[in-house]
């Protein structure tokens, strides 16, 4: 399907689908992406153009005391219940056993993006193995020293993290020498966050069209 066909399908169901995310309608919800599915709409543009934007949305009504910390949470709790959903699709293509850890760092909640991103690796192929929000060092070296992945990917959203990001960067490196690892999130969207990647093996890859550029290279 073409993007913009894909893209115009969403844009039919979005305001629907943002007041039942709003009212914390999650059947509602949850038809609603069933009903792109069936029409074949991608997994990437569900993603975005669906979740991506209406979590965005709750996070601006949410800045502005136009709803509250529980409506915020059951956005996000139906938000995560809707990715599932789109499990069959991601778990279909045929595995090459490539694999990659993604993380948020310790003290960063915010957890949706990371999970996207294990999802686009699991899509194109790889084993992408999510360890969620707010994961300490220690466990995270214990995985990595385990799985053996190819690459090692930490989520960012939060700015006040970025030194956490750059120790865990630091450790890894020194643990794992030439384990190759990716940096992105919000923190780094619009060229606020400066970052200067540390090692030849660090680079910065902020969007899941970036993302999957990397996959297709490395794949
Ligand atoms: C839900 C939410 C929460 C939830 C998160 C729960 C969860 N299960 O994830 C909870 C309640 C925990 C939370 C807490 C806080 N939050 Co909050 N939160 C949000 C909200 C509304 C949605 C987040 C989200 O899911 N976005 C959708 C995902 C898909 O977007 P994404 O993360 O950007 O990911 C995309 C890309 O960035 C990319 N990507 C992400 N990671 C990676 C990694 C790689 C390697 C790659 C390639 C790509 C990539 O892929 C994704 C698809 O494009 C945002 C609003 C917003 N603008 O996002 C605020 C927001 C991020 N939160 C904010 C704040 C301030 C907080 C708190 C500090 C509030 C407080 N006072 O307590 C705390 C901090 C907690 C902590 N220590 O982390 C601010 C951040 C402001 C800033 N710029 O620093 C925001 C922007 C809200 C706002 N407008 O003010 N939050």
């Amino acid at each position: 399907m073409k993007q913009s066909d894909s893209n115009e399908l969403i844009d039919k169901v979005y305001v629907n689908y943002f007041n039942a995310l709003l009212s914390g309608q999650r059947q509602a919800c949850l038809a609603i992406v069933e009903e792109l599915m069936g029409h074949g709409v991608p997994l990437k543009s569900i993603y975005l153009s669906l979740f991506e934007r209406s979590m965005y949305a709750v996070g601006e009504l949410w800045e502005s005391n136009s709803i509250s910390v529980a409506v915020e949470h059951i956005a996000t709790a139906i938000t995560e219940n809707a990715m599932n959903l789109l499990h069959p699709m991601i778990f279909a293509s045929e595995h090459s056993g490539r694999k990659a850890v993604i993380s948020c760092v310790a003290n960063e909640y915010h957890q949706i993006g990371g999970k996207m991103v294990a999802d686009i690796f699991e899509l194109h192929g790889w084993d992408g193995y999510f360890l969620g929000a707010n994961t300490p060092v220690k466990d995270l070296l214990h995985l990595v020293g385990e799985k053996k992945p190819d690459v090692v990917c930490f989520s960012l959203t939060l700015i006040s993290n970025l030194g956490v990001l750059l120790d865990h960067v630091d450790t890894l490196s020194c643990r794992f020498p030439k384990m190759p690892i990716i940096v992105g999130g919000q923190a780094f969207v619009g060229g606020e966050t400066a970052f200067v990647p540390p090692s030849s093996s660090v680079q910065l890859v902020v969007s899941l069209d970036a993302l999957e550029n990397f996959i297709d290279q490395n794949s």
